[in-house]
């Protein structure tokens, strides 16, 4: 049994779960009448509300124990300052230090890696601004109207998050793209939209050697030459963002035109770093720097606030509490509104690239779950999709629904609607309905008694599925990046209690590995064990349909 298991605090939890499983969350708070106030909280313009999660003041104290007893802020302190714990990879972990925006000195390897962050934000600016106010031109004179992101991963997920996401800031006239998949249609069919003399690509890619990247980068510089006809006109139509310069080079952008960041951030942390060059050049420099702000107001309050009052740490522990005491799989991501419609699958990949690991710190096989699957999809549209499960299913399902109370884009009734939707819908799971109440609306409808007994089961919610509610004034910079930096930091404290290492991602390497052995056999009659029986097959289906 791994040292965690066994721990005080974590068999302490243990026994209380098996009290807690069966305590409904519509008794807890008939209990206590202070509970909305003791379980919500209000941070850098988030309004935090975990009441209907199934926990009580002692759970919270049972599992501050457990952060206590596994260091949870030693290790934040450690990542604050710096050091290396990444320690598969041995890198410090430093997305806090992309939007430190009161300049506090981070040392990495004993230099100051403040001045060369702002450095690069500077060059953001500059080159933004030459965009925006038409001195940076494209090779007919025209002004640049929009900007394709080419990159994959974290090098695409969180600029085209936010870009959606703070759509009611972007500049006049700019409009943005985002090309990812190496599936052909991706690109051609967006080409087939521009006019290469308007057009810029920023090629985004940490490492500059990732297969669909730089193959799509390809396609695009292609695609612009057989237009511009000459290469000299590349330099104005094409920037990169990355880590490679060497790589940059030998790919035809001009290094001047290269903006850097580095090993320390991680590809789904890095839409604060140069990654997030899109968002400056859709919104504008000060708008990428309102984003900063607000991420950098939730940093400050996970690294200050006490932990009774530090939300990042109670989300965090919360989400433990969920998946290794109540048996929790899944997390479910319900943005009320369209804006935030790709925060699942942006948190997805923050989630569950960090936290998908089943090997310890000291390389031990754990013997407790870790990363929940986490999944969703936008409010209103899932309740008339797969709520019926959340509702009705077998499963214990947390999820957290989020939503902007007020619109960039106001039109009667619709956004009261939305939340109220989105109200309803935390109420419905937590309540629920007994067979009691079913019975008595089905009378009062003028139901007759066989019908009654027989459709009655049916129409039963036992309610009792946590929820939390995170509501903010409006969809501003600010709120999206205090949103993210909360997600980012309670992934953090879950891997701390976890005790595995959020920040590397050998998970995605033997696919890679395995696609390169195949490539070459595609299209071609297998040979005979070169693969397993099943991949022989496969092989050969499309050979017999290959062109
Ligand atoms: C993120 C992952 C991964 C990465 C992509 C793109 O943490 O490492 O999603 O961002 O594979 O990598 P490049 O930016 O190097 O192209």
């Amino acid at each position: 049994m791994s040292p965690l298991i066994q721990s005080p605090a974590w068999q302490a939890l243990a026994r209380h779960s098996d009290m807690m499983k069966s305590v409904h969350l519509a008794d807890l708070f008939a209990q206590n009448p202070e509970r909305t106030a003791q379980f919500s909280r209000l941070v850098a313009g988030l309004h935090v509300d975990y009441s209907k999660q199934r926990v009580t003041v002692e759970t919270l104290a049972l599992l501050q124990q457990l952060a206590s007893a596994q260091g949870v802020l030693t290790r934040r302190d450690a990542m604050f300052s710096g050091e290396e714990i990444n320690t598969t990879e041995d890198r410090a972990v430093l997305h806090v230090a992309l939007r430190n925006r009161r300049n506090r000195p981070v040392f990495v390897d004993g230099a100051d890696v403040m001045p060369e962050i702002n450095t690069v934000l500077q060059r953001m600016r500059r080159f933004t601004e030459a965009v925006h106010e038409g001195r940076w031109l494209g090779y007919t004179g025209e002004r640049i109207t929009d900007v394709v992101n080419i990159g994959i991963g974290g090098s695409d997920l969180g600029p085209r998050m936010m870009c959606d996401a703070l759509a009611s800031h972007a500049l006049p006239g700019m409009k943005v793209h985002f090309v990812a998949n190496i599936a052909p249609s991706e690109i051609a069919n967006l080409l087939k939209t521009l006019d290469p003399a308007r057009t810029l690509f920023v090629v985004a890619s940490k490492t500059f050697t990732t297969q669909e990247t730089l193959t799509n980068a390809f396609a695009a510089r292609r695609w612009f030459l057989d237009h511009a006809n000459d290469p000299a006109t590349v330099a104005k139509h094409f920037v990169a963002v990355s880590t490679n310069h060497t790589a940059v080079a030998a790919f035809g952008i001009n290094t001047d035109n290269m903006f850097g960041f580095w090993d320390w951030v991680g590809g789904r942390y890095s839409l604060w770093s140069a990654i997030g060059l899109p968002i400056a050049l859709y919104i504008g420099m000060n708008g990428f720097e309102r984003l900063l702000e607000g991420a950098h107001g939730m940093d400050e309050h996970f690294r200050l606030a006490t932990p009774e009052e530090n939300l990042p740490l109670i989300m965090g522990l919360i989400d433990v509490w969920n998946s290794n005491f109540l048996g929790a799989e899944t997390l479910a991501i319900l943005p009320y509104g369209t804006r935030l419609g790709r925060l699942p699958a942006y948190l997805q990949q923050a989630s569950m690239e960090s936290n998908g690991k089943s090997v310890d710190l000291e390389g031990n096989r754990v013997d407790y779950s870790t990363g929940a699957i986490v999944w969703g999809g936008a409010g209103t549209n899932g309740q008339h999709a797969f709520y019926q499960l959340l509702h009705q299913g077998t499963r214990l399902i947390p999820s957290d629904f989020i939503a902007a109370i007020r619109t960039h884009t106001p039109l009667g009734d619709q956004q009261a609607m939305l939340l109220s939707n989105m109200l309803a819908q935390t109420r419905a799971l937590m309540l629920g309905r007994g067979l009691d109440a079913v019975v008595a609306e089905m009378r009062a409808a003028g139901m007759d008694e066989a019908t009654i007994a027989r459709v009655s089961p049916h129409r039963v919610f036992l309610g009792n599925q946590p929820s939390s509610t995170i509501l903010f004034p409006q969809m501003t910079p600010e709120a999206v990046g205090a949103l993210v930096a909360l997600y980012e930091h309670r992934i953090f404290v879950a891997g701390a209690i976890w005790y595995i290492d959020s920040y590397d991602q050998w998970g995605v390497e033997l696919g890679k590995q395995m696609a390169g052995e195949l490539l070459p056999a595609i299209g071609k009659v297998p040979i005979t064990g070169a693969f397993d029986p099943s991949t022989e097959a496969l092989l050969s289906t499309i050979h017999q349909h290959w062109l």
